[in-house]
C-alpha cells in the first residue's frame, strides 16, 4: 500500500473559490461509470437551479484516473455556496460573483511584503508576521550589510540589505529576483497596455505596505524593494568584472526549521557574478528606467544607467555560468545557456531606449526568429518570452511589421497552451510530464501567455482559457486540492519555509493568504516526498507538509506567476 493516502473529498471538483458569472463554469467528476451521468447545480438553500448530463473523458493520464467533465457555464446568476452533485457526491461549496478575484489580486502582492529582507514586517500591515528586521547586521546576523565573496572571488564586501527572501529559504538570488520583479513590473505596465482593466487596482493606497500613501502605486513600490537589492549586487566600477551582477547571497550552510530571518546565525557570502544575473538586472533595470520616471526621475535614470553598464559587461563576459554545484547554503539556480536572458534585456532596453544597438542585437538573436515559447511556458531559466511577451505589448520603435510578427508568435503559442487546457480532463495547461518543481507556475505562466493574446486580440476564447486554467489551482484537480494559502476549503497552508513555521511551533503562522505552493512535482525531489509519495501519478506527487521543498514550498518567482493572472483574472469581472 502507498505510504500516504490523501484525503482527497468529494469526487465532484471544482474551482473551491468561485467562477465568474460571465465566465466558463466546468468541474470534473472522478468515476468509473462510462456512460454520461445526470448533474445538479443548487444554491446555497439547496434548491436544485440547472441540470444536465456529463461528457466522459475516458482515463487522464496526469491523474490515473477515469474522469468525466460537466459544463455549467449557462447558468449565470451570483449567489454563494452553490454545489454541483454527480454520481452521488457532493462538491465543495463556491461561489459566482465579479468579485471572485479581487482580494487575491492584493493578497497575492502582499506575500512579497511579508517576504521582504532588511526590514521590520510591521503587526499593523501585516497582522500575526510582525517579526523585526532581518540581515541587518544585527547579531545573531552577519549580514547582509556588509558581506564578504566567497574565498577567492573578491576582495571587497558589499552592503547588499533589502530585497525578498526567495522563498523558504533565506537566500536572495538575482536570478528569480528577476523574474519574479519582472512579472510585478509587467503587471503593472498590463494597466497601462491592456483594454480590460480596473484602473488603479493596482495604485497607491491598493496594498499593505509602508509606502502606501506615498503616490507610487504600492506594486511599484513592492517591486523597487527588491530592484533597490539587486542594484546593489553589481560589482562596483574599478574592480575587477565591474558592471557584472553577483549570481547571489545567501548562508554558508544550510540551517534548519524554522529560523526567523533575524536568528539567521550563518556567514553571509557573495558568490561569483554571473551573466544569467548580470543580464536579469539589464532587464529589470531597464524596465525601472521607464516605469518609474513618472514618480522618480532620478530613481529611473539610476535604473537606466545600471541597466546599460550591465549590458556592457555581459558583452564582454558572455559566458560566465553560476556552477551547479554552488547549492550549500542555497539553491544553485544554474543557467549555461543566456542567449533567451541576452534577447530578453536586449528587449527591454530597446523599448526603454529605442536605441538601434539594442535592436541589432535583438536581430542578432537566435530568438528574434526562434520560438520563445517552449512546451513548458517560461521560468526562471528560460526568459525568452518575457522580451518577446513585452515587445509584442508595450510601445516601443519596433517596425510594425516586426511587430505584427511578434504578436503572431504570441497568438500561435496561446493557441498551442489553450489546446492543452481543452484536452486536458482537469483544464490544466501542463501535459502529464510537466509536473516539475514549480509546477503551480508553470501552470500560471501557461496562463499568462494565453492572457496576453487576450489583450492582443479581445478574443474571448483566450480569456476563457485562463479562467479555466485557474480552476485547477483553486481544487478542480486530482487532490482536491486548493494551491493558495487561505483560498478554498481545503487549501496548501504548510509550505516549506523558515518563517511560517507552523506545522512545527504552533506559536508560528502559517504563510499569509494568497501564498501559492510549488504544487506537485513527479520527480520527488526532497526525503519526504520520495519517502510518501513513491509511485505517484503525476497529480498526486504533492503533500502539504512543511518537509516538503520540492513539492510544497513558497516562492518569489511563483507568487509573482499567481499576482500577474489573479490581477488579469480580477479584470474580467464584467464579462
Ligand atoms: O525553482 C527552482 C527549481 O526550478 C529547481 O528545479 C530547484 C532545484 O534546483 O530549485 C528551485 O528553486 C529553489 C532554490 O534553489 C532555493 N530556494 C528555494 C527555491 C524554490 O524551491
Amino acid at each position: 500500500p502507498p505510504a500516504y493516502v490523501p484525503n482527497t473529498g468529494p469526487r465532484v471538483r471544482v474551482n473551491q473559490v468561485g467562477y465568474l458569472p460571465y465566465g466558463p463554469k466546468r468541474a470534473t467528476v472522478v468515476t468509473d461509470a462510462a456512460d454520461p451521468l445526470p448533474w445538479q447545480l443548487a444554491d446555497a438553500a439547496g434548491a436544485v437551479v440547472a441540470s444536465g448530463t456529463t461528457t466522459p473523458r475516458g482515463l487522464d493520464a496526469s491523474s490515473g484516473q477515469r474522469v468525466q467533465t460537466l459544463d455549467f457555464s449557462g447558468y449565470t446568476r451570483a449567489g454563494a455556496g452553490y454545489r454541483l452533485t454527480v454520481d452521488g457526491q457532493t462538491s465543495h461549496p463556491f461561489d459566482i460573483s465579479g468579485s471572485t478575484y479581487d482580494r487575491l489580486r492584493s493578497d497575492a502582492l502582499h506575500f512579497f511584503y511579508v517576504q521582504r529582507s532588511g526590514i521590520a514586517i510591521d503587526d499593523a500591515l501585516a497582522p500575526g508576521y510582525a517579526r523585526p528586521a532581518g540581515h541587518v547586521g544585527v547579531t545573531p546576523n552577519q549580514g547582509d550589510t556588509n558581506v564578504p565573496c566567497q574565498p577567492g572571488v573578491c576582495d571587497y564586501r558589499l552592503d547588499v540589505r533589502g530585497g525578498w527572501y526567495d522563498a523558504g529559504d533565506h537566500g536572495k538570488y538575482v536570478v528569480n529576483g528577476g523574474i519574479a520583479t519582472y512579472q510585478l513590473l509587467n503587471e503593472y505596465e498590463r494597466t497601462k497596455t491592456a483594454d480590460v482593466v480596473r484602473r488603479g487596482a493596482l495604485g497607491d493606497g491598493s496594498l499593505r505596505v509602508p509606502e502606501r500613501g506615498n503616490r507610487v502605486p504600492d506594486i511599484l513600490d513592492e517591486a523597487r524593494w527588491e530592484l533597490e537589492f539587486m542594484l546593489r549586487m553589481q560589482v562596483p566600477a574599478g574592480q575587477p568584472l565591474a558592471g557584472m551582477v553577483h549570481h547571489k547571497v545567501h548562508d554558508q550552510a544550510w540551517t534548519g526549521l524554522p529560523l526567523r530571518p533575524d536568528q539567521d546565525p550563518q556567514p553571509r557570502e557573495l558568490h561569483p557574478p554571473s551573466t544569467a544575473a548580470t543580464l536579469n538586472l539589464a532587464a529589470t533595470a531597464a524596465q525601472c528606467a521607464r516605469l518609474y520616471a513618472p514618480y522618480d526621475r532620478a530613481f529611473a535614470a539610476r535604473c537606466l544607467n545600471a541597466a546599460r553598464t550591465a549590458w556592457s559587461a555581459a558583452q564582454a563576459n558572455p559566458a560566465v555560468y553560476a556552477s551547479p554545484s554552488d547549492g550549500n547554503g542555497g539553491g544553485a539556480y544554474d543557467d549555461n545557456d543566456v542567449r533567451d536572458e541576452f534577447y530578453w534585456a536586449a528587449a527591454e532596453l530597446f523599448i526603454t531606449t529605442g536605441q538601434q544597438t539594442y535592436l541589432d542585437a535583438l536581430k542578432a538573436s537566435t530568438y528574434w526568429s526562434g520560438d520563445a515559447f517552449g512546451s513548458g511556458g517560461f521560468d526562471w531559466r528560460s526568459v525568452a518570452a518575457a522580451g518577446r511577451l513585452d515587445l509584442a505589448t508595450v510601445p516601443s520603435r519596433l517596425p510594425a511589421a516586426d511587430r505584427a510578427a511578434i504578436r503572431g508568435s504570441v497568438r500561435a503559442a496561446a493557441d498551442r497552451y489553450l489546446g492543452t487546457v481543452r484536452d486536458q480532463a482537469y483544464g490544466v495547461s501542463i501535459t502529464p510530464d510537466q509536473y516539475v518543481w514549480g509546477s503551480s507556475a508553470v501552470v500560471l505562466n501557461k496562463l499568462a501567455v494565453i492572457a496576453t493574446a487576450f489583450d492582443l486580440t479581445g478574443d474571448r476564447r483566450y480569456r476563457d482559457g485562463v479562467l479555466e486554467g485557474l480552476d485547477y489551482v483553486f481544487g478542480r484537480n486530482a487532490l482536491n486540492q486548493s494551491y493558495v494559502t487561505g483560498y478554498g476549503e481545503h487549501d496548501s497552508h504548510n509550505q516549506h519555509s523558515r518563517i511560517y513555521g507552523h506545522q512545527l511551533d504552533p506559536t508560528l503562522p502559517n504563510p499569509p493568504a494568497g501564498s501559492i505552493a510549488g504544487g506537485p512535482n513527479s520527480a520527488l525531489q526532497d526525503p519526504t516526498a520520495a519517502k510518501l509519495l513513491a509511485g505517484c501519478a503525476p497529480q498526486f506527487c504533492y503533500i502539504d507538509d512543511i518537509q516538503s521543498y520540492a513539492t510544497n514550498e513558497v516562492a518569489i518567482n511563483w507568487n509573482s506567476a499567481l499576482s500577474w493572472v489573479a490581477s488579469f483574472a480580477a479584470d474580467q469581472r464584467d464579462g
